[in-house]
């Protein structure tokens, strides 16, 4: 076989040749795109291969402590662009595929984005394997290998339209099925008692098989595995009396209903059978990723005591919450344990990490669906309560309440550490949800503010950038990213900076050929590009944004020659399905867009576009062309926020308010580098008390009351006037969101930022400065964050 090393572009061209032959049985006169992207990504795998073999073989020679991050999501898009960067195999396979007269940009951008995630506790999760690897910390990521990730979007008439995501059905080279790895697991049935001991019967039964994808760090000097769960019937013979007697469809129902779990990424949980199948994915990958932990364990120690010198597991969020309770049963019902050892164990093995304090989004399950579904956990969780309450008699909360159980106060009460994602979100949690408990456990709660990998999210998105850094500071900052800073003296020199103005240009200009092509729509490069990229949702205020908008738009009309700073204001995101009014705003700023792009006085200086189906891909092209970055949530809202870091990375300026990672931000780039507008946390609670806050502010600034009303009779939906009244009363009613108090600022803010983005050499000056000061952001120091405060492992490169 060939020994495919391609240090050169030649080796390469013949490893890709070689797979194409033996791996996808295509001569290169018949292949097709998928063919060659395929041939490709088998040459990339081999190389990775050989490292991720390596590694785990030092991790077991080390009996070295492993992590175990376990995430309902990780949103890993393309992996064959990351595997040839991360390998710098780059310019190889570029030079290899022009040679067989490939589009090396095609075949990459032919691989299916894996879109198993929602937003940025997803993409976080990506980004620490990444990091994770780059270190050479011996962990595996665990989750679910959903066969359909996060639904596209496309808009009919401006309303988002979801369809089902498929990424599984084009073949991709990274996954390794491991028929070896297959627990069989257990749901419903009963508990009795038996020699003393509980034992749990399921009456039903679902197994998870497992499916390995290596991720490779930096240079190839770890690779880590990402072992992600797909559930597969427990009896896998198949009915054959059902379909002999001609019940071809009831014949396959055991199967369907088994695959049923790891179907769908966030099954809509509004219904009753959406929140069992919810409870059940939660369980079915934890106890499968805890069963295999613990078979790793067993397998190289014999003393159990050890478990948490040798394992440590990170909860992302709540949704892997029932590992607590999972292990004790493992610890106590099994391996026969006293129960209050079997808590302190896993409590040593396990930490807790908190993405919201929204009240709405932290989990919460009825007693019923619980009792249903894990009777023994239920069981186990009163225990853990009761050991609780008897520890610290004066508690005043508790895991669970009449009917529920509370998935926060229960993943919180078994980690031995509980991390927020930014400094002051960390700060809240002290002070809001988890006050009571953080005063009875003073140690537990620590900061680990988030992190982006720069080899994706600088080196990958914006090469020419990267290469810019290296010629002036040298190799070596991609790992080591606060070496950035040794950028700052090069941007007094205008040479330099013409550089880097001129990257920044080609990057908006390649964006702008892009959308032309793709979406239709024709902007000039020269004009400032503001971007807001999220998850659709009321705290994130798209509709502050698109408010804004419909007020500059009526001042330009009423003053078209007032030398206006000319702005294409670019949206993306996806909206859940279910959230009504997220949706009706995406339809709102659709409606808006085609009044505003259409009309010829204003639309020299101002357009507004919606891209549809926004992913990891598209952020990739949007981040290193945009100027303005928008991160302008209520403050108190946004944990930490990731976008905004991948912003200031790549030299965006950031408009936004003092919340999540904003604030970190802002002290690293300087406060004269970013335009600050809003109230505080704090001012946010006091406004919220004040009768008619809506109406006061609106009653002080004539243009929020002339856009409010535009939206309120129909300006952007003539054929239906009434279309967005509910979106314009809600502003000017409750707001609970604060959008009407904090529009006085943001339009102060946003003229300031059109005053500065007329001086080019000032704005490119703080653009860099952004790029210099970012290195703090980068997922490697957030990564050894939780290596020193949370998990005491150790890195093996
Ligand atoms: C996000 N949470 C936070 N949740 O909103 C963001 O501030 C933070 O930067 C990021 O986590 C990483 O810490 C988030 O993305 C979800 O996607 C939920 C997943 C489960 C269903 C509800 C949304």
């Amino acid at each position: 076989m060939l020994k495919s090393t391609p240090a050169d572009a030649r080796a390469m061209r013949e490893a890709i040749l070689h797979h194409l032959t033996y791996s996808m049985g295509k001569d290169a006169a018949h292949a097709t795109r998928q063919d060659w992207r395929m041939a490709l990504s088998h040459a990339v795998r081999d190389q990775i291969t050989d490292r991720w073999f390596a590694s785990t073989r030092k991790s077991y020679e080390a009996k070295a402590k492993r992590v175990y991050y376990l995430s309902m999501e990780f949103l890993i898009g393309r992996l064959l662009e990351d595997g040839l960067v991360n390998l710098r195999m780059l310019d190889a396979a570029n030079e290899a595929l022009t040679a067989l007269e490939q589009d090396p940009a095609a075949v990459i951008a032919d691989e299916p984005d894996a879109a198993l995630g929602n937003g940025g506790l997803g993409r976080l999760a990506a980004c620490f394997l990444e990091s994770l690897s780059t270190l050479g910390v011996p962990a595996l990521g665990y989750g679910i290998r959903y066969e359909h990730g996060l639904f596209e979007q496309k808009f009919e008439y401006g309303r988002q339209v979801e369809t089902p995501e498929t990424w599984l059905q084009q073949p991709h080279a990274w996954e390794f099925e491991r028929a070896e790895a297959k627990y069989r697991l257990g749901f419903g049935g009963s508990v009795a008692v038996r020699d003393g001991r509980s034992v749990w019967t399921p009456d039903e039964a679902v197994v998870a098989a497992a499916y390995d994808t290596p991720v490779v760090g930096w240079q190839g000097r770890w690779a880590n595995t990402l072992r992600l769960w797909s559930a597969k019937p427990a009896n896998e013979s198949f009915d054959l009396d059902s379909f002999n007697a001609g019940d071809y469809i009831g014949a396959t129902a055991p199967e369907a209903q088994a695959r049923t779990i790891s179907r769908v990424l966030y099954p809509d949980d509004t219904t009753e059978a959406g929140k069992v199948l919810r409870l059940k994915q939660e369980y079915f990958f934890t106890a499968a990723s805890l069963h295999d932990i613990m078979r790793r364990f067993d397998s190289e120690h014999d003393d159990i005591a050890l478990l948490p010198k040798k394992v440590a597991v990170q909860l992302n969020d709540t949704h892997p919450a029932i590992a607590g309770p999972e292990l004790v049963r493992i610890l106590h019902d099994e391996k026969g344990l006293p129960f209050d050892q079997a808590i302190d164990l896993a409590r040593g093995v396990l930490g807790y990490t908190n993405h919201t304090l929204l009240p709405e989004a932290l989990e919460r399950w009825s007693e019923d669906i619980f009792h249903r579904l894990l009777p023994r956990h239920l069981q186990i969780i009163d225990r853990i309560d009761d050991a609780h309450a008897k520890a610290h008699p004066d508690r005043k909360v508790t895991i669970r309440e009449p009917g529920t159980v509370k998935m926060g106060e229960l993943s919180f009460v078994m980690a031995h550490r509980v991390n927020g994602v930014s400094a002051l979100h960390t700060g809240l949690m002290k002070t809001t949800v988890f006050k009571e408990l953080d005063r009875l456990h003073p140690d537990r709660i620590v900061n680990q503010t988030n992190g982006v990998t720069p080899r994706r999210w600088m080196l990958s998105c914006n090469p020419s950038l990267a290469e810019l850094i290296t010629a002036t500071i040298g190799d070596g900052w991609l790992s080591d990213l606060e070496r950035l800073t040794e950028l700052e003296p090069n941007i007094s020199d205008p040479e330099w900076l013409r550089s880097f103005t001129a990257i920044k240009r080609a990057n908006k200009a390649e964006l702008a050929a892009w959308m032309a092509a793709e979406h239709g729509v024709q902007v000039d490069p020269a004009a400032m590009f503001d971007v807001q990229i999220k998850r659709l949702h009321e705290y994130k205020r798209q509709h502050l944004n698109i408010l804004e908008a419909i007020a500059l738009w009526q001042e330009i009309r009423d003053n078209p020659d007032a030398g206006w700073t000319p702005r294409i204001k670019i949206f993306a995101g996806k909206a859940a399905p279910g959230y009504f009014f997220a949706k009706d705003i995406i339809r709102l700023i659709n409606d808006a867009s085609r009044v505003i792009n259409d009309d010829p006085v204003t639309n020299k200086y101002l357009k507004v576009i919606f891209l549809p189906n926004y992913n990891v891909s598209l952020a990739e092209r949007l981040i290193p062309a945009a100027d303005l970055s928008e991160q302008i949530s209520t403050a108190g809202k946004e944990a930490s926020g990731t976008g905004n870091m991948k912003f200031a990375l790549n030299g965006a300026l950031t408009i936004g308010t003092l919340d999540g990672a904003n604030v970190e931000i802002r002290e690293h780039v300087g406060p004269e580098n970013f335009f600050l507008f809003g109230m505080t946390a704090e001012e946010v609670e006091a406004r919220r008390r004040i009768d008619g806050h809506a109406a006061q502010a609106i009653a002080t600034d004539p243009r929020l009351a002339r856009a409010i009303d535009a939206v309120r009779n129909g300006t952007f939906s003539p054929t239906e006037p009434g279309r967005y009244a509910h979106i314009a009363n809600n502003i000017a009613g409750a707001d609970y969101f604060l959008v009407s108090s904090d529009f006085t600022d943001y339009w102060r803010a946003q003229r300031a930022v059109d005053a500065a983005f007329r001086d080019q050499d000032q704005w490119m000056r703080m653009a860099a400065l952004n790029t210099a000061r970012s290195g703090w952001f980068s997922s490697d120091r957030t990564i050894r964050g939780y290596l020193r405060d949370v998990w005491e492992a150790e890195t093996l490169v």
